[in-house]
């Protein structure tokens, strides 16, 4: 089954914020925003600006009609600023005028006076002066401080790993429509339809029952619309209640780029124990987090950090410390993997180096330490179906590991001016919100007259294919064709209290939500069925193809028929269902429990091809063994690894950010911003299911995928970094991602 959108997407015919036909009327926003990293706001006129013909309104903090909060976890974030100014693109004023260009002159006359203040850039030096989130928080079991004694080595390293922007297609953006009385309609690019909901009710000082969000697709997200996409559809509802209008906010790119926050860099400290022959005995590690600004979910990202902090491997002694730092940043935040990606850059990083010193390749450290079934991960999860030494196995026997080192051997061998280097990338990446409440999801089944279905769940679309997933589930239920289900935009009216559409768990608990809707639905049509047919009661109905069948025999009744007969014969074709995954719960003051469901496991095998004179490089092949479950979509489920994959290289490789001392963003567009091409993408990507694998948490025993496969990308730097040791035998490498062409090239020749 393909995905239903792709032809429309194909012939630009999807709808998106920028795309959706707007009511008489409506006024355009813009935000005025800082140009200072930290500051005090000494003085902000706004009189020339107002004065301009079509500038409705510049909407200051003065004019918030309740709270200038918007803070999600930690309510340290104001929607406007009022007295102080913490990073570069802090929106201060919001203008509203009939066209954006006049909104954007407008806000060329704002004047605005600032004190300048002392800006942090870095982590490290954030911790240094006690800027901090929150308290550091500690994992660990064992005892680190015994086992040293007992390890052959120990080696200590540090290492960074960089930001990441989105890059989402569509950028942020919203509509608000003021509907009758209070009432206000928002149209929004949010993987958080209820947090868009529940801030803008704060902000208005309405009840939420006054807001409606609705949600018909996003043109990407990947964590930055999680929390991020909040603030604008706020503005947006803000400027329609105080002038009674539409009003439509959409970012320019640069705006965007400039305005919201990215993947966090992370600088970390480790210290890793083995034994001579590979048995990782202890690990203690600290996570330095650029969080920027404010909170916003940096507090869960580094908790998913501390969680994945081990990989795939069992270690029986762990310290792991989180320090979430605030710097003079925009607020970092969710990003595809949500901070996991980061722990697990380390661990292999320390394996590495551990490898080199021992006499040992990489892989044979990394083989003898996966988890088994009944270890437990350092964190009090025990180990369940394990598919890590499974999908190593499969890896190395389908993809004929022996030769494709041999290769490598012989082709190093003969050549001095191209080297090539191997890495294996185990990955186990738990599925679920570590913060277990948001473990909930609900769906709205509508079986309309005609046997056409249309379902409402939590689940928002932004190109993941979720939408396709939960019709194949309803399709399945029903025995109908896909063509008769229509999967509606998510809105709060429908569908109440949505968990974010992340953590790579929407389309498990919204169709396992579905599922339970449609079956209900099913079990009703199945006993009116009997009841129509006089059937008795050993007689089994089932419904497969569209026609009814009376023990296994056709009669002659079609879905159509039997639907119609059933709305004739008052029974509801609707039903509601809720599900909420079990057996999740993390207890925060001892730091242990069973945050997850279950994990997702796989392995990757990435060869590159180094040119030792320049430093430029090539990514060969990515040969991947992933652990799909009974996947319900291959087609969307290989799409996300390949897409997951290649995003994960680029954050590893070509992405990189920088800010200027003042904390302005240097790579502030696609000229100065590299992302992964088809050009840079790797030359040959295999991708292989591993084979019978069951999910009882996932409907119909498939898996969650939209992030698991990031992490294969992590192989790439790896990869280059072993191409480099066969290039220069003798130098020590330590080299911060992205390991650009810049840092190989200075690394192997300065
Ligand atoms: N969002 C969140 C996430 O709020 N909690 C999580 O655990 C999570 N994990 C991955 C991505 N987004
Ligand atoms: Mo996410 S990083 O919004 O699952």
């Amino acid at each position: 089954m393909k995905n239903f959108d792709a032809i429309s997407h194909i012939k630009g015919k999807s709808l998106y914020i920028d795309d959706f036909s707007l009511p008489e009327g409506t006024l355009h926003a813009l935000v005025f925003d800082s140009k200072i990293a930290h500051g005090k706001i000494l003085s902000l006129n706004i009189e020339k600006a107002k004065l301009i013909e079509g500038v409705y309104a510049v909407i200051t903090a003065k004019d918030i009609p309740n709270e200038n909060q918007i803070g999600g976890i930690i309510l340290d974030e104001t929607l406007l600023a009022e007295n102080e100014v913490h990073f570069i693109g802090e929106p201060i004023a919001i203008v509203v005028a009939k066209s954006l260009e006049i909104a954007r002159k407008a806000a060329k006359e704002i004047e605005i006076e600032f004190q300048k203040l002392d800006v942090i850039i870095e982590p490290r030096d954030a911790f240094a002066k006690n800027s901090l989130i929150v308290p550091p928080i500690i994992f660990s079991s064992g005892n680190v401080n015994e086992a040293w004694k007992e390890c052959d080595l120990v080696v200590e390293g540090s290492i960074d790993s960089g930001a990441q922007e989105h890059l989402y297609l569509e950028t942020q953006g919203a509509i608000s429509i003021p509907i009758e009385e209070n009432k206000i309609k928002i149209i929004s690019s949010t993987q958080s339809p209820t947090a868009v909901q529940k801030q803008a009710s704060k902000v208005l000082g309405v009840p939420m029952h006054q807001i409606e969000v609705d949600v018909l697709r996003l043109g990407g997200a990947f964590g930055g619309k999680e929390d991020q996409a909040t603030a604008w559809a706020v503005m947006s509802c803000l400027a329609a209640k105080i002038l009674n209008k539409p009003v439509k906010l959409v970012l320019s790119r640069e705006d965007d780029l400039r305005m919201t926050g990215k993947r966090h860099p992370y600088s970390s400290d480790y210290k890793i124990g083995l034994t001579k022959n590979g048995k990782i005995i202890a690990y203690e590690v600290t996570f330095y987090q650029n969080a920027g600004a404010v909170a916003d979910l940096s507090t869960a990202v580094l908790e998913r950090t501390l969680f994945h902090a081990t990989n795939s491997y069992f270690i029986p002694n762990v310290k792991a410390t989180g320090i979430s730092c605030k710097t003079n940043l925009p607020p970092n935040t969710a990003f595809r993997g949500f901070g996991g990606p980061q722990g697990m850059f380390v661990i292999e990083s320390a394996i590495v180096k551990a490898a080199s010193l021992l006499g040992l390749s990489p892989s044979e450290i990394q083989k003898r330490n996966l988890l088994v079934d009944n270890n437990s991960f350092y964190y009090g999860q025990v180990v369940k179906n394990s598919q890590a030494v499974n999908s190593w196995v499969k890896a190395e026997e389908k993809f004929n590991c022996k030769l494709m080192l041999e290769e490598i051997q012989n082709f190093n061998n003969k050549n001095k001016l191209y080297k090539k280097g191997i890495s294996f990338m185990p990955i186990c990446f738990g599925i679920s919100f570590t913060s277990s409440f948001l473990n909930q999801a609900s769906a709205l089944v509508h079986v309309y007259s005609d046997g056409s279905v249309g379902i409402s769940t939590a689940a928002v679309e932004m190109g993941q294919g979720v939408n396709v997933k939960i019709a194949s589930v309803a399709s399945r239920i029903f025995s109908i064709n896909v063509n008769k289900i229509k999967v509606e935009s998510t809105n709060t009216t429908r569908v109440a209290n949505t968990s974010p559409t992340a953590a790579s768990s929407a389309a498990d608990m919204n169709g396992n939500a579905t599922l339970i809707a449609c079956t209900t639905i099913l079990n009703r049509l199945k006993n009116f069925a009997k009841i129509a047919l006089s059937a008795t009661e050993n007689d089994v109905v089932t419904i497969v193809d569209e026609s009814v069948l009376l023990n296994n025999q056709k009669i002659e009744l079609t879905w159509q028929n039997l639907i119609q007969k059933a709305y004739f014969n008052r029974i509801s074709l609707s039903a509601q269902a809720f599900y909420a995954t079990p057996e999740v719960h993390f207890d925060r003051i001892i730091n242990q429990g069973s945050p997850f469901a279950y994990h997702v496991y796989g392995t990757a095998i990435t060869t590159a091809t180094l040119d030792v004179i320049r430093g430029i490089y090539k990514i060969d092949s990515v040969k991947i063994v992933h652990d799909f479950g009974e996947s319900l979509n291959k087609n969307v489920d290989l799409g996300q690894v390949e897409g997951a994959l290649v995003q994960g290289i680029g954050w590893m490789t070509m992405e990189e950010i920088k800010y200027s001392e003042e904390g302005k963003l240097l790579a502030n567009a696609l000229s100065t911003y590299k992302i992964p091409d088809i050009y840079s993408s790797p030359e040959n990507i295999e991708i292989v299911f591993l084979e019978k694998s069951k999910n009882k948490f996932g409907p119909l025993n498939s898996k969650a995928i939209g992030e698991p496969p990031l992490m294969y990308g992590i192989g790439a730097y790896f990869a280059i970094l072993d191409a480099m040791k066969s290039a220069k035998p003798s130098k020590k490498f330590e080299i911060s991602a992205p390991i650009t062409p810049e840092k190989v090239l200075v690394s192997l020749h300065g």
